[in-house]
């Protein structure tokens, strides 16, 4: 019986291509699997993943694999799956069900044929699978060892599942990685979601008013990308050390009622429902582009929007023209969804390395030390960032100082003043 679900099996060579491309730009990933194909470490291990469908996964899954794991996948978005990546895993026998274009039914669906597995480690980018565990098939929970997450959204739900007493299982926070947030969340948010942009409408940047709702990892990466580009950034916030950072960064804060009779284009990257709703889709200029680049598709109020619509027409892949019944236009891409994922592909390949390192290596870590775990949100080691972060510098043939004796000597003196 096949042990996959995708769109079309035929897609495999391409997917094939595709990976091997990301292969070549994710060195510190390779690095790990050739280190440890031979050990196999994870032997015995069998993983549920739920992340989306991408070249840079295919690395990270192949990965796993490499290292002993037996596995199964879901995408974690309904609309991020590369279907040609899809069906080169399946064609290597992996047990992945995933396609491009899901209805919620179909999502959920997914993820219960990798639970078939009976996982005894989770691998999360936004939480779906484990909470999908802790309420619909508590059973799993007494033989996992842990979980990871990926994503900021997923670490918040799991620290509030963690506060109110309802994690079954340990989760390492991979997101909270200096070389993870640090990067992925700004370098590789702020280019793809552009990219996505771009591909959505062709529109030119330049002279533009930018909105980005958010000043956090992925909303700084979008606002810095979008000045590269020429375009005029506005900057919308709700915590105040945010908006001064914003500030001080010389980008313009106001709040969204303001920004949005103002803004050409939108993008939220907040992680809150609502930034975007009725009103403010009102009160948008003839011809406004909105979209987001959070976890959720919850950020733009798409209820509101559908409901002011008199028309509503696909007018370019991932592009709906709302006409508003005042009569001006609106502009949703991607529905609402990742902008980056489903109108682009994802975060670059070279930003997933380390992304994907700290995945690989926190489930190493998971697998040989969550028994002895509690039942909370991890941080990844110091030691562990610190590796990464070596690796890649080296594969990029950049080299730093060390500190001698004496310097450290120095930092540790508390006596040493004027
Ligand atoms: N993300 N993955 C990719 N190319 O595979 N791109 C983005 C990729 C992850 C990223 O790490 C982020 O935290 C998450 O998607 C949001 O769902």
């Amino acid at each position: 019986m096949e042990n996959y679900k995708v769109k079309d099996i035929a897609l495999a060579d391409n997917g094939n291509k595709k990976i091997a491309w990301a292969e070549s730009r994710m060195p510190v990933l390779m690095h790990l699997k050739e280190k440890y194909q031979n050990s196999k470490p994870l032997t015995g291990m069998r993983i549920a993943g739920c992340l989306h469908v991408t070249k840079e996964t295919a690395v990270l899954v192949k990965t796993l694999k490499a290292a002993g794991a037996e596995i199964s996948w879901s995408g974690c978005n309904p609309l991020s799956t590369q279907d040609d990546v899809a069906a080169a895993l399946a064609a290597q026998d992996l047990s992945i069900y995933a396609w491009h274009g899901q209805s919620v039914e179909d999502f959920y669906w997914c993820i219960d044929k990798t639970l078939e597995l009976k996982p005894m480690l989770t691998l999360d980018d936004g939480a779906d699978l484990i909470f999908r565990v802790h309420s619909k098939k508590t059973e799993l929970a007494k033989d996992m060892l842990g979980g990871t997450e990926e994503t900021t959204t997923g670490v918040h739900r799991l620290r509030a599942m963690a506060e109110a007493g309802k994690l079954l299982y340990p989760v390492m926070a991979v997101n909270d990685a200096e070389t993870k947030w640090d990067f992925d969340n700004v370098y590789g948010t702020g280019q793809s979601s552009i990219d996505g942009i771009v591909r959505a409408t062709s529109i030119l940047l330049a002279g533009k008013n930018f909105v980005v709702a958010g000043f956090g990892h992925c909303g700084r990466g979008c606002a810095m990308r979008a000045r590269g580009m020429g375009a005029r950034v506005i900057v919308t916030e709700v915590d105040p050390i945010a908006a001064l950072k914003a500030t001080l960064e010389g980008f313009e804060v106001m709040p969204m009622d303001k920004a949005a009779k103002i803004g050409d284009i939108f993008i939220t990257a907040t992680g809150v429902k609502d930034v975007i709703i009725a009103r403010h889709f009102k009160d948008m200029r003839d011809g406004a582009v909105v979209c987001n680049t959070g976890h959720y598709d919850c950020e733009l109020n798409l209820k509101d929007l559908y409901g002011l619509s008199g028309s509503v027409q696909e007018i370019r892949a991932n592009n709906e023209a709302c006409t508003l019944k005042n009569g001006n236009r609106v502009y949703l891409l991607a529905k609402g969804r990742l902008v980056n994922l489903a109108a682009a592909e994802g975060h670059p390949s070279e930003v997933m390395d380390m992304s994907f390192a700290n995945q690989f290596l926190a489930m190493l870590f998971m697998a040989k030390n969550g028994k002895n775990l509690t039942n909370e949100v991890h941080t990844v080691s110091k030691e562990q960032d610190q590796e990464i972060a070596s690796i890649k510098l080296k594969t990029m043939g950049i080299s730093i100082d060390t500190l001698t004796p004496e310097q450290i000597a120095y930092i540790k003196d508390y006596t040493a003043g004027t």
